[in-house]
């Protein structure tokens, strides 16, 4: 594998857009499998400040272009000649890969990792922090570091025994080998894996669904799901009384409970 040319490492690798209330986030180094450069991290970051930043944001949605939807760490970036320095991937994980996924769990809109393809090492598991995992059926989930000597990093020895159970996350980290996307859902893994040909469709859909959504009560639902693995009964129970005495006091409660008893559909804008 050769080093790529700079011109290469300085062109964008992540774009960002938003549009009525959807962020899109889409890796743009299909030739490489949209491996993670530096410049992806960067592009990457720019794009979670954008979120965190904006009020307008409902819901942010990751996929890749091309056939991938991330191969993890570009590779071409770690230099193994004999006798040269090894790399430092302490600080790499340190500065690069735990912001990433610190970041993304902590923001409060709903995420979703449309994964297009193969989703290796740590773009396997940036796809497994977001809230939802929508997958093609073509799409295959690799705990691929064991296969160059390394441990899963980006949460992965944290979520996939949570997620799958220790067995499997024993199988899928030691032996890293790819988990089918219909295997991924069977197992608890991801929230659905679709056909290929409807993909772009359900993708749509869920977004959609989401961006329309009482945001407010999301980012509630978001943080209580996530304390839930820390707090006793009552420690959730004192949570659940917080989030709902402020949600009890938003206009999309306002909203839902007027639309209810309209007989119609509810109209939310996120307040
Ligand atoms: O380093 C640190 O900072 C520590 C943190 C590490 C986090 C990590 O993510 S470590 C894990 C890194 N990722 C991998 O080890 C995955 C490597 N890739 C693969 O195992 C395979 O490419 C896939 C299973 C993902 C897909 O296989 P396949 O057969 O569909 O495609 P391919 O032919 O292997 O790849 C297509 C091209 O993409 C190929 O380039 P070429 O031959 O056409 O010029 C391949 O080299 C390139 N590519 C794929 N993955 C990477 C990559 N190039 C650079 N880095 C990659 N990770």
């Amino acid at each position: 594998m050769t080093a790529l040319p700079s011109s290469d490492r300085d062109r964008p690798a992540a774009t960002f857009r938003l549009i009525d209330g959807v962020a899109r986030l889409t890796l743009t180094r299909p030739d490489r499998l949209n491996a993670m450069n530096a410049r992806m991290h960067r592009d990457i970051a720019e794009a979670f400040e954008a979120v965190e930043a904006s009020n307008d944001v409902r819901v942010l949605v990751i996929r890749g272009e091309g056939r991938a939807f991330c191969a993890g760490q570009d590779l071409a970036e770690r230099k193994l000649e004999p006798g040269a320095p090894r790399p430092d991937l302490g600080a790499s994980v340190e500065q690069v890969y735990n912001p990433l996924i610190r970041r993304l769990d902590a923001l409060t809109v709903p995420t979703v990792a449309a994964v297009n393809g193969v989703a290796a090492g740590a773009g396997a598991n940036l796809a497994l922090a977001c809230d939802f995992v929508i997958a093609t059926q073509a799409a295959r989930f690799i705990q691929s570091f064991v296969a160059i000597g390394l441990a899963p990093d980006c949460g992965g020895t944290w979520r996939l025994p949570r997620l799958v159970g220790q067995a499997r996350a024993a199988g899928l980290a030691m032996l890293g080998e790819p988990l089918a996307a219909k295997d991924a859902e069977a197992w608890g893994l991801i929230w659905r894996c679709v056909a290929d040909d409807r993909f772009d469709d359900e993708v749509e859909t869920l977004v959609t669904k989401l961006a329309r959504a009482p945001t407010l009560a999301l980012a509630g639902i978001k943080r209580a799901l996530r304390s839930a693995g820390r707090n006793d009964l009552t420690a959730q129970l004192d949570l659940e009384r917080d989030l709902q005495a402020g949600l009890g006091r938003s206009d999309d409660y306002s909203e839902g409970v007027n639309a209810f008893k309209a007989k119609r559909p509810p109209e939310f804008r996120g307040r």
